[in-house]
C-alpha cells in the first residue's frame, strides 16, 4: 500500500530554511516514516533568491507571498523559518486555514504573541511543532532516557551555557538578529531559548528566575545584503543595536533543582558551544554540541578505585536515533538534529499523537524568556 503524502510549505530560505529543507529531503531516506514528505513550495520575498533556493534545495515550487502558500489546498504543513517578527501572523493565519504549524524558536517576539499562536493551534486542533532541534541529538536523547530511568537520581544542578562569538567584532554589521523589532531579543531568544528548552526537557518546569541582560556594542555599521551564514555586507552608516549581546540567569526548578544559564555572542573562540552538565544524587552527565556524538557520564555507584567520567559514543544502534544512520562510531552532525525532529513530527502527526516539542513548549519557553527580562528590568527574582 502506498503511503500518504505530506505536502510541506516552507516560509523562509536562509540559514534555517536550508537546515529544514535538508531535513525534509533526508527524513524518508533514513527513517521508515508513515508518510512520504513532498517538498511542495518554498517561500521568500526576494523572487530571484527564493527561486535559486528552490532549485538548490529541491523544492517543487516557489512563491513570494506566504498567504498564497497557506491558501494552497494541496499544502498540509506550514513551516515558519522567517525572522521572528513574522511568526505570529503566519502561524495564526495557517492555523485558521487548518494547516499544521511547525515553527522556528522562539515562537513569538513577545509572550503575548506566543500565547496567541499557542491558542490558535489549540483552537484549530492542528498538529504543531517547534524546532528546538537539540533535544533530538542522540546524546541529549540518551541523557533524557537515563534521567527517566533514574540513573542520575535526584537532580541537583543544571549548568548550561550557549556560547558563540560571531558578533564579537564591533564592525560586524547590524543584521536582523541584532534588531529588537525584527528578532524580539538578542542572544536571549536566539540561544538562551535553546538551553531553556533543554532545561525544561531534562529537568522540569521553572519556578523562579533572576536575570541579567547586557549589550556590549551599542552601535554597529548598518547591514547591506545578507548571506545564508549569519553575516552581511557592512555599510558606512551606523545604527543602534537594540538587543542584548549576552543574557545570563539563575533559576530554581519546581522540583528543587538549581540552574545557571549563560548565553553570549562574545565568548571569543567559542563558535557554537551549546553545553550542559547535570549533577544528580547518583551521577552526572555532560554534553557539548561541538562534540555532539559524545555524552560524558559519571556513575556514583562505581567502585571508588574505578570512579571517573566515562565517554559514551552515542552512535550505537541502541542509542536514540543513531540506528537510523550508520554503523557504530560513524558520527552524525548538526543537520541530523533537524532530520530527527522532522521524522518525529511526521510520525506523530500522521499517527495523531502530540509532537514533542510543540507550541505549548514554545509558549512555556517564552514564559521563561519573559520572566528573565522582567527580572533584569526590576532587578529582582521573578516567579513563573
Ligand atoms: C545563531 O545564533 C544560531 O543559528 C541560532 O539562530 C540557532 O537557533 C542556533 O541553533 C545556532 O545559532
Amino acid at each position: 500500500m502506498s503511503k500518504p503524502v505530506l505536502n510541506i510549505g516552507l516560509i523562509g530560505y536562509q540559514f534555517m530554511g536550508k537546515a529544514h529543507s535538508n531535513a525534509y529531503r533526508q527524513a524518508n531516506r533514513f527513517f521508515d516514516l508513515p508518510a512520504d514528505i513532498r517538498m511542495h513550495t518554498i517561500c521568500g520575498r526576494n523572487e530571484g533568491a527564493v527561486k535559486k533556493a528552490a532549485e538548490t534545495f529541491g523544492w517543487d515550487n516557489y512563491e513570494t507571498d506566504w498567504r498564497k502558500v497557506i491558501a494552497n489546498p494541496e499544502i498540509d504543513v506550514i513551516d515558519i523559518s522567517t525572522p521572528g517578527n513574522l511568526h505570529a501572523e503566519i502561524a495564526i493565519a495557517a492555523a485558521k486555514a487548518g494547516k499544521a504549524v511547525w515553527c522556528e524558536k522562539p515562537i513569538g517576539n513577545t509572550l503575548a504573541e506566543a500565547k496567541a499562536m499557542m491558542d490558535a493551534v489549540l483552537e484549530a486542533k492542528v498538529a504543531h511543532a517547534v524546532f528546538h532541534n537539540y533535544r533530538k541529538a542522540p546524546a541529549v536523547a540518551l541523557a533524557k532516557k537515563m534521567i527517566m530511568e533514574g540513573k542520575l537520581g535526584t537532580i541537583y544542578h543544571f549548568r548550561a551555557v550557549y556560547l558563540q562569538d560571531w558578533i564579537a567584532d564591533p564592525n560586524f554589521p547590524l543584521v536582523w538578529r541584532l534588531q529588537k523589532e525584527v528578532a524580539g531579543s538578542g542572544t536571549h531568544g536566539d540561544i538562551n531559548a535553546h538551553i531553556i528548552d533543554l532545561g525544561r526537557h531534562l529537568v522540569g518546569e521553572f519556578d523562579e528566575v533572576c536575570g541579567l541582560l547586557h549589550t556590549f556594542i551599542k552601535q554597529r555599521p548598518l547591514a547591506g545584503e545578507i548571506d545564508a551564514n549569519l553575516g552581511a555586507k557592512a555599510s558606512t552608516q551606523m545604527g543602534d543595536v537594540t538587543v542584548d549581546d549576552a543574557a545570563m540567569f539563575l533559576a530554581k526548578f519546581k522540583n528543587g533543582a538549581l540552574g545557571t544559564f549563560e548565553a553570549t555572542r562574545f565568548a571569543v573562540g567559542r563558535k557554537n558551544k551549546n553545553s550542559f552538565e547535570i549533577n544528580g544524587s547518583k551521577g552526572s552527565v555532560v554534553f557539548n554540541l561541538e562534540k555532539m556524538n559524545e555524552l560524558e557520564y559519571y556513575n556514583n555507584d562505581d567502585p571508588g578505585d574505578l570512579q571517573g567520567f566515562r565517554l559514551i559514543q552515542a552512535t550505537d544502534g541502541s542509542h536514540p536515533y543513531a540506528g537510523h544512520y550508520w554503523p557504530a562510531g560513524h558520527i552524525i552532525g548538526y543537520e541530523h538534529t533537524f532530520v530527527n525532529l522532522v521524522a518525529d513530527a511526521v510520525t506523530n502527526m500522521v499517527e495523531g499523537k502530540p509532537i514533542s516539542p510543540d507550541m505549548v513548549d514554545g509558549y512555556e519557553n517564552q514564559r521563561v524568556l519573559d520572566a528573565v527580562e522582567r527580572s533584569h528590568d526590576s532587578r529582582t527574582w521573578v516567579k513563573l
